[in-house]
């Protein structure tokens, strides 16, 4: 079978992922996870054992967690499409450390402000903390990424990479928890990501998001679920 990719909703990291499966146009299906009902099909626990998502199960039959070890496993399929490089070249070098910098600081940035979100019983006092540390962590992002846009198309240049796939995922978080008026604030980084909203993959993993069948630049076969793939995870 294709690879399978796992995302989660809502407003899932694994966004990028689907982005990126539409950039490089090979075939590929998807297992859609609803992350607010808990508990996990324990099944899960075969593909990710620490019950997040992104996940790739492989042809093979084997699961690649971790967003920057996909996209760069997504990246090598794609080089001929220029979306990878070689290893030990300059471009790879460069992936790699955007993606790096994009999963653990920007990623990161918003760990206060999902902690509010699934806040219950927090005093008002906890809650305001988490906004402020959350909005002054991401705000410190949003400025580093927007003086590197200022002078750049995209990321890593004049190209668009598997970093900007990366990045639409994540920087929408930004307007999700109303931290700013982004247009006046970071405008290049407003720019980046209203370009990449006009993408067609992007649309595509946003009405994959909302739960509609859209058809895609061609590579998607369509949702499998956890329980189609049991006899191959039971193993
Ligand atoms: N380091 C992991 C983090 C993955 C992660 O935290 N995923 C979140 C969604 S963005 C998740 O699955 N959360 C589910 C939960 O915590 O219940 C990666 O970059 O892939």
């Amino acid at each position: 079978m294709e690879p399978v990719l796992f995302y989660g909703v809502p407003q899932g990291c694994s966004f990028g992922s689907i982005v990126a499966l539409e950039w490089l146009g090979q075939p590929y299906r998807l297992c859609r996870i609803e992350m607010l009902e808990h508990p996990w099909d324990p099944l899960y626990a075969k593909i990710n054992p620490r019950l997040k998502t992104p996940a790739l199960l492989l042809e093979e039959g084997e699961p690649l967690t971790e967003s920057q070890a996909i996209l760069q496993h997504l990246a090598a399929r794609g080089r001929e499409a220029g979306l990878g490089f070689a290893q030990g070249s300059r471009e790879f070098d460069r992936l790699s450390e955007m993606l790096a910098y994009l999963n653990t600081d920007f990623f990161g940035a918003f760990g206060p402000l999902w902690t509010l979100y699934d806040s219950q019983g927090m005093s008002g006092v906890e809650q305001e903390l988490l906004r402020r540390l959350g909005r002054q962590q991401v705000a410190e992002c949003c400025a580093h990424l927007d003086a590197l846009l200022a002078e750049r198309t995209w990321l890593l240049g004049e190209r668009r990479s598997l970093a900007d796939a990366y990045f639409v995922g994540i920087a929408r978080w930004a307007e999700y928890h109303r931290l700013f008026d982004l247009e006046h604030d970071y405008p290049h980084l407003a720019r980046h990501l209203a370009t990449l909203k006009a993408d067609a993959a992007v649309r595509f993993a946003e009405a994959i998001e909302r739960g509609e069948s859209p058809d895609g630049a061609g590579g998607f076969r369509g949702h499998v679920t956890l329980e189609t793939l049991r006899p191959r995870l039971a193993a």
